[in-house]
């Protein structure tokens, strides 16, 4: 059995000696973890060219008793990509080539280390659509998005990574590669065995390749910005839009005038996109595959009624691309202009899209409870019910003391979300960051049956311990997946910033 020390030469011998990474130098971009909470060390980081490649260090590994951590992008907010001492960090970067588009059958044939704006641009060159879309698609793998079961801008229309994939192959524990690649739409030939590992966060298996559906690519769309005074107008505007357009409404968010306005406040290209400032905005696309102008004025004719019906208080539609990117780009800059509001906490909570409003207004009458002076956030994803109901700093109050409060904070949120039916983590997954809220919300058969899965794809352990599945309290035996020597992991403490 090779001993930790001599795994890196090991793994050299099979990846060759440029695709191990040690020096800490050259592994700080992999060990890095987004949101500054969680520390990440690893043996080494191990960037195979192929699947055999990956099933050759899968084994090493296992000789080795060296656990695992799948990675892609490095984007993950959960800490689901973070390595501990004598992990091997096993990214999929090198294994990014498209292998096959087919375009009657409407699918794309990726391996695991595509980045997703990689793949969306082959879609396009094809006349096809690939709908996957999030502010990281720039970084993002589409290994990591299937791990994570990303969601994203378009889910309203499109559905999340999940239901875009028909086929994957995986590595597992063992070294086997399990070739799933199916290109079918109907198989009724067994378990939905690729519906196992999507959605499994690096715990089950190293996603190598995936085949994906396709879609028409869109030949009119309409993006527009409407102004609103509550969520509950969003709400009312979200049924006429869907109704409006056949149901082509692709994106709808919501996003809080404290959001945007600090995007216009701090960011000098921002123009302000309506004549006054509101409480709520809602950004909308519509699209189709049919070209002509029928879609935007279904589009026009809707706000048009809404805002004489005092449903919105403004609005403005795209009159061309640049337009239409410029108000697509307010939503991505509403994410990095939180940083100028201080301090923030940050949730990823969806309940029903009905009670969207009823959310909001709970969690903001929590939050104030809780902690006077915290300012709401909120922003996300309201055509699936998902909302960032981010927390700002008070501003009377210290960053690194505000911070501290994360878990509390947390807390209060997902017990508005929870008791509306809701969930915790609606798209970014648990990692590390949600064990604690795992145990207390998830139901025990589900933990259970979560940990028989765990024990019978991966029962040494390898892949990604103390990721995801929260360790066994008092359990019997060696819990699923307890890292060497782990301890109740509650979702660790986030360092101040
Ligand atoms: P990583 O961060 O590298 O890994 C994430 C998890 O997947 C880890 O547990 C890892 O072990 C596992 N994993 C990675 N690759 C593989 C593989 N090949 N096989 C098995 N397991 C693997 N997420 C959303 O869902 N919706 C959003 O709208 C969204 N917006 C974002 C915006 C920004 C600006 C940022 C920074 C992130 C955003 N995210 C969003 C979060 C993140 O981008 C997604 O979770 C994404 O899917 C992670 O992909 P990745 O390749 O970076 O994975
Ligand atoms: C979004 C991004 C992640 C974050 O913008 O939709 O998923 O940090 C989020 O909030
Ligand atoms: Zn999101």
């Amino acid at each position: 059995m090779p001993a930790a020390e001599s795994l890196p030469a090991e793994l050299a011998r099979i990846i060759g000696a440029k695709n191990v990474l040690t020096a800490p130098e050259k592994t700080r971009a992999y060990t890095e973890e987004l949101r500054g909470r969680h520390r990440s060390e690893c043996l080494a980081v191990a960037l195979p060219a192929n699947a055999e490649e990956v099933s050759a260090v899968v084994s090493c590994c296992a000789r080795a008793g060296a656990g695992i951590v799948p990675q892609g992008g490095n984007t993950g907010t959960m800490g689901g990509a973070v390595a501990r001492r004598g992990q091997v960090i096993l990214n999929l970067r090198r294994m990014n080539r498209v292998l096959g588009v087919d375009e009657a059958n409407h699918s794309m044939h990726v391996q695991a280390g595509c980045v997703l704006a990689d793949i969306q641009e082959a879609a396009r060159a094809r006349g096809r659509l690939f709908p996957l879309s999030l502010g990281a698609q720039g970084s993002c793998q589409i290994g990591g998005n299937l791990a994570t079961n990303a969601g994203g801008v378009n889910v309203l229309h499109y559905g999340n990574a999940r239901d875009l994939a028909l086929g994957l192959e995986v590595v597992l524990a063992d070294g086997r590669v399990w070739s799933g690649l199916s290109a079918l739409r109907k198989d009724n030939t067994g378990y939905d065995l690729k519906n196992l590992f999507i959605g499994s966060e690096g715990t089950l298996g190293v996603i190598t390749a995936a085949v994906l559906k396709l879609f028409p690519a869109l030949q009119s769309e309409s993006v527009a910005l409407a102004g609103l005074r509550a969520p509950e107008a969003a709400l009312e505007l979200l049924g006429r839009l869907r109704a409006a357009t056949a149901d082509r409404l692709v994106t709808f968010e919501l996003m809080g005038g404290i959001a945007v306005h600090s995007v216009l406040r701090h960011f000098s290209g921002a123009r302000a996109p309506l004549a006054a400032q509101h409480e709520w905005y809602a950004l909308l696309k519509a699209g189709s595959a049919a070209p002509g102008p029928a879609l935007r004025e279904r589009v026009e004719a809707c706000l048009a009624r809404a805002l004489q019906d005092d449903v919105l208080q403004d609005a403005v539609i795209a009159e061309n691309e640049t337009q239409a990117r410029e108000l697509l780009r307010l939503r991505e800059q509403v994410v990095e202009a939180q940083r100028f509001e201080g301090g923030s906490i940050k949730h990823d909570v969806s309940v029903p899209v009905s009670s969207v409003p009823e959310f909001l207004r709970r969690a903001e009458r929590a939050v104030a409870a809780a902690m006077p002076g915290a300012r709401p956030y909120p922003y996300g994803h309201m055509g699936d019910g998902n909302m960032h109901f981010n927390i700002s700093q008070p501003p009377d109050m210290e960053a690194k003391a505000f911070l501290s409060q994360w878990d509390a904070m947390n807390r209060v949120v997902h017990e508005v979300a929870h008791q509306l039916g809701g969930s915790f983590s609606a798209e970014h997954g648990i990692g590390i960051s949600k064990l604690g809220e795992m145990r207390r919300y998830k139901d025990p058969v589900s933990l259970a049956l979560y940990r028989q899965i765990k024990r019978a794809l991966d029962p040494g352990n390898l892949f990604n311990p103390g990721k995801l599945l929260p360790v066994e309290e008092g359990g019997g035996g060696r819990a699923a997946n307890a890292p060497p020597g782990a301890s109740a992991t509650r979702g660790a403490k986030p360092a101040s910033r």
